[in-house]
Parts: structure tokens; sequence; C-alpha cells
């Protein structure tokens, strides 16, 4: 067999189609066959569109990160459109703690965004601040552990003032703020909390609703712990010479 012609043709539209093809051999005999081609359209999948879930949430794109949420909070903090929210949540109880995850997939089930949820105060990732929060600040501020113990997101959470330094004043503010949340049930639901004036002004000590562009900056002013024994000892040393020396005179 040989081919006595070929051509070429295009469809405009999606859809199923049928050529007849004319196959004609040395001898004069041809014979007609029916080809059947289907066309399909190229998909144009939307980019997702991401938008804060309610009031107060900031949705932070050069950091990736999301705040403004209220403790102890359980609600959708995005909405999308043109795609879907999947969250992997920092506890068990499936609210919305520092390091919990919102992915963003498009239409077509693709993983397009990430963005991980910070909320100040909350280090051990479970929507609340209190005395367990404040010890982990303790260890960062004052040297017991290197930055990179924390993650980012926890590390933003630990400026709990956002003076852009993580020192005991944090430590303090989130200290405070614990011994508000034991007066506070965490497992009421959002809305009677919300009429709870001891969990609004549990709430009132640690503003969640601020734009942080530059959460990697934080640095440490804390003198090392060594550097306290140090300069303790030389200032007791100070005193007992001080004293000894106006006993003297
Ligand atoms: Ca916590
Ligand atoms: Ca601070």
């Amino acid at each position: 067999m040989h081919y006595t012609s070929s051509f070429t043709t295009s469809f405009s539209t999606a859809g199923n189609y049928s050529i007849a093809v004319q196959a004609i051999n040395d001898y004069g005999g041809s014979e007609w066959n029916t080809v059947s081609i289907s066309v399909y359209d190229e998909t144009v999948v939307a980019t997702p569109t991401v938008e804060p879930g309610f009031d107060g949430v900031v949705i932070n794109e050069e950091s990736h990160c999301i705040y403004g949420l209220s403790a102890g909070a359980a609600q959708n903090c995005v909405a999308v459109t043109d795609g879907t929210a999947a969250y992997e949540y920092s506890n068990t109880k499936q609210a919305l703690g520092t390091g919990t995850k919102v992915d963003i997939y498009n239409n077509d089930n693709m993983l397009v965004d990430s963005y991980t949820v910070v909320v100040f105060g909350d280090i051990d990732g479970d929507g609340w601040y209190n005395g367990t929060d404040a010890y982990y600040v303790s260890l960062l501020a004052n040297g017991l552990i290197p930055q990179t113990a924390l993650t980012d997101a926890q590390r933003t959470a630990c400026d709990a003032n956002h003076d852009g330094v993580i020192d005991n004043t944090d430590v303090s503010m989130i200290e405070q703020a614990g011994l508000l949340l034991a007066q506070v049930d965490q497992t009421a639901p959002i809305e009677e909390l919300q009429a709870n004036s001891v969990y609004l002004e549990y709430c009132g000590l640690i503003d969640q609703n601020i734009e942080i562009t530059e959460p990697d900056q934080q640095t440490t002013t804390e003198e090392t712990p060594a550097a306290q024994t140090v300069f303790g000892w030389l200032k007791a040393l100070f005193t007992i010479v001080l004293n000894w020396l106006l006993r003297a005179f």
C-alpha cells in the first residue's frame, strides 16, 4: 500500500468528528474508510482568589502568614473563589493556632498557595496564649534555645507587643494573659466567649489585628544567662566591698 495524497484540516470547536478516507490501490480498486477523531477543549483553570474569612483577618502575601484571629477561633479564616482551602491544624482540637497551615487548591485540585496562621503569644499552636507559651518565649528571649528551635511562625508569635524584638516584656504579657485565661472556659463556643468580659479582656492584652511585613527581622536583645550570671556576681562583689568600706570608715 502507498499513500496517494495527504491533507490537513483543523477544528475550531471541541467534539467528535468522522472523516471519510478513500484508499486507492495500484490496480484502480478503491475503498472508503471512516476515521474517528476527538477534539478536546484546552481547559483554562482559574487562579483562586483568597480573601479574609471574617473581620480582622489579615492575609500577608509577603510573609504568607495569616493574622488577626481571635484566640480559640475555629472558623474558616479565608474565603476562596475559584478554589478551595484545606486546613492542616497545629492541634487536635482544630483551632486556628500558630503553625496551622492553610493550603489553597485550584478547581483542578492543584496546590497553588500555602499560608501559615500566626496567633501572637501562642507558641505551642493550641490557639491560646498562657504560661506554657510564655515559657517558650522565655527560653528564646534568654538564649536558652537557638532561633532555629522555633519555626518562622512561632518566632513571629513570640513578639507579643509587636516592637520587633523578643524579650521578657513579651514573656510578662503572655504570663499576664495566662492568668486571665485560667478564668475562661476554653471549650465554650466563640459566640459565648465573645460575650464573656474576662475573655474580651484577655483578647485585649495582645493585639492580633496588626500588619507585619518583616516577621523574620526580630532579634533578641536579652543578655544571655551566662552574661547575667557574671553581671550578677560582679554586682554582688561590688556590694560586699562597698559595705565593707562603709563599715571600715
Ligand atoms: Ca498556646
Ligand atoms: Ca516584643
